[in-house]
């Protein structure tokens, strides 16, 4: 068997998606994610024009031999926008393996090393009471994890901070959809790393005493904080027992965590923003981490992150799969089945995804009791409505930039 055809939509049902749609010569259709927030066409041209071409024709049952075909022969290998490219083909061409065996993507895989995949949720407040309320509400949705990002006294719109809705559905989108008039450039944010290093252990504080000790509390830096600051930071909220502290520290400075961990026992994720496994090669062996943050959609798809976690179960380093909602639906489905069979599981970050996004991509998870599971539809699981998808055309949006009080451009 191998490929026909492969189609590249960018829809735009509430954020922007990149799917890849694969096609064999009998009919059979894989879907795989290559969204990257903010430069969806850059990764939507280098499919179509670069990518799609050099497939047609190709067995569609070598999945590694095509991984490392597109991973070696553009010469410019990994980056982000060629990374997540392999993995929308990638994604793909496992989700055929496994429609044509009949079985969900997990038992290709390997099949279930658990029941289930415990989540996070993102709680987010501008002030204490909001957070609260956002954190109230997962609670009684059954999460057990949950993320605490809030504003910082003195400053605005900080990056990822919004008030949820009641209930706590939070449907925030950093980057900003531009109107047709609006000039093509991204909002600007102002930072405070010391007036945020005051105030986040007294939220800690605030948190833990509200809601005991068993709730698991995560935060993220946002690659924001020097070396020094964020060695203070995992100090000061040791006694507050995070889950964990993600992305303290900009994340290409792989020895920056070396000073971290020196001060401090609170645990480390960090790599969304990484896209191979050299990326991680200091971190993981010399075990500046415990948690791996990369996506399926940015790390070269199932096969990219199998090898990564391959690689990090040796010094006992597990995931923690990125999952905002600028990974879509079919990228979720991915870090799913892959973390229900790999040994290393850690937990899973779930922020759903809007009615609108669910109208134009059919998933068939399931969430019960603070736990996910890719449920057991033959492959990956999800659908895309491709007349649906049609009737939402891209539209321009930008992460924001972070500034300093004096103008200095900085990290988010
Ligand atoms: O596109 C940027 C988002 O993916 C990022 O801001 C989300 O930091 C994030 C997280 O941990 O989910
Ligand atoms: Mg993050």
């Amino acid at each position: 068997m191998s490929i026909r055809s492969i189609d590249v939509d960018v829809t735009s049902p509430g954020r922007n998606f990149v799917t890849a749609i694969v096609t064999t010569d009998d009919g059979v259709t894989g879907l795989g994610d290559g969204t990257l927030n903010g430069r969806e066409l850059a990764v939507a041209s280098y499919l179509r024009d670069h990518v799609a071409p050099t497939l047609i024709g190709r067995d569609e049952t070598q999945i590694e031999s095509t991984w490392q075909y597109l991973y070696r022969s553009p010469y410019w290998r990994r980056g982000p926008v060629t990374m997540a490219a392999v993995a929308a083909i990638d994604m793909a061409l496992w989700d055929i393996a496994a429609k044509r065996a009949g079985v969900p993507l997990y038992r290709l895989l390997g099949g279930a090393s658990r029941t289930g995949l415990m989540t996070y949720a993102h709680a987010s407040g501008t002030d204490l009471e909001h957070l609260d309320d956002a954190i109230r509400g997962y609670v009684e949705q059954g999460f057990r994890a949950v993320r605490i990002q809030t504003g910082v006294p003195g400053l605005g719109q900080i990056y990822g901070v919004h008030d949820s809705a009641p209930g706590g559905a939070y449907e925030y989108e950093p980057a900003g959809r531009l109107a047709a008039d609006a000039p093509r450039r991204p909002e600007e944010e102002t930072w405070d790393t010391a007036a945020y290093l005051r105030h986040l252990p007294t939220v800690f504080e605030h948190v833990r005493s509200e809601f005991g000790p068993e709730l698991h509390l995560l935060h993220d830096g946002h690659h924001r904080m020097r070396p020094i600051e964020a060695a203070r930071l995992a100090s000061d909220l040791e006694p507050y027992r995070p889950f964990w502290l993600e992305d303290c520290t900009p994340g290409e400075d792989q020895s920056a965590l070396r000073l971290v961990r020196e001060h401090s026992t609170t645990p480390l994720a960090i790599g969304e923003v990484f896209n191979s496994v050299f990326d991680y090669q200091t971190l993981i062996t010399e075990r500046l981490i415990d948690y791996v943050r990369s996506s399926a959609t940015h790390a070269g798809g199932v096969t990219g992150l199998r090898q990564l976690m391959t690689f990090a179960g040796i010094y006992g380093i597990r995931s923690g799969f990125h999952g905002p909602t600028d990974v879509s639906p079919v990228g979720m489905a991915a870090h799913l089945h892959l973390g229900l069979a790999i040994h290393n599981f850690g937990i899973q970050e779930y922020m759903p995804h809007s009615a609108r996004t669910l109208e134009v991509f059919r998933t068939s998870f399931t969430f019960a009791d603070g736990m996910l599971h890719p449920g057991e539809t033959p492959g990956l699981g999800v659908e895309l409505d491709r007349e649906a998808a049609a009737a939402h055309p891209y539209e321009p949006a930008y992460l924001p930039v972070n500034r300093l009080r004096d103008g200095t451009v900085h990290d988010w």
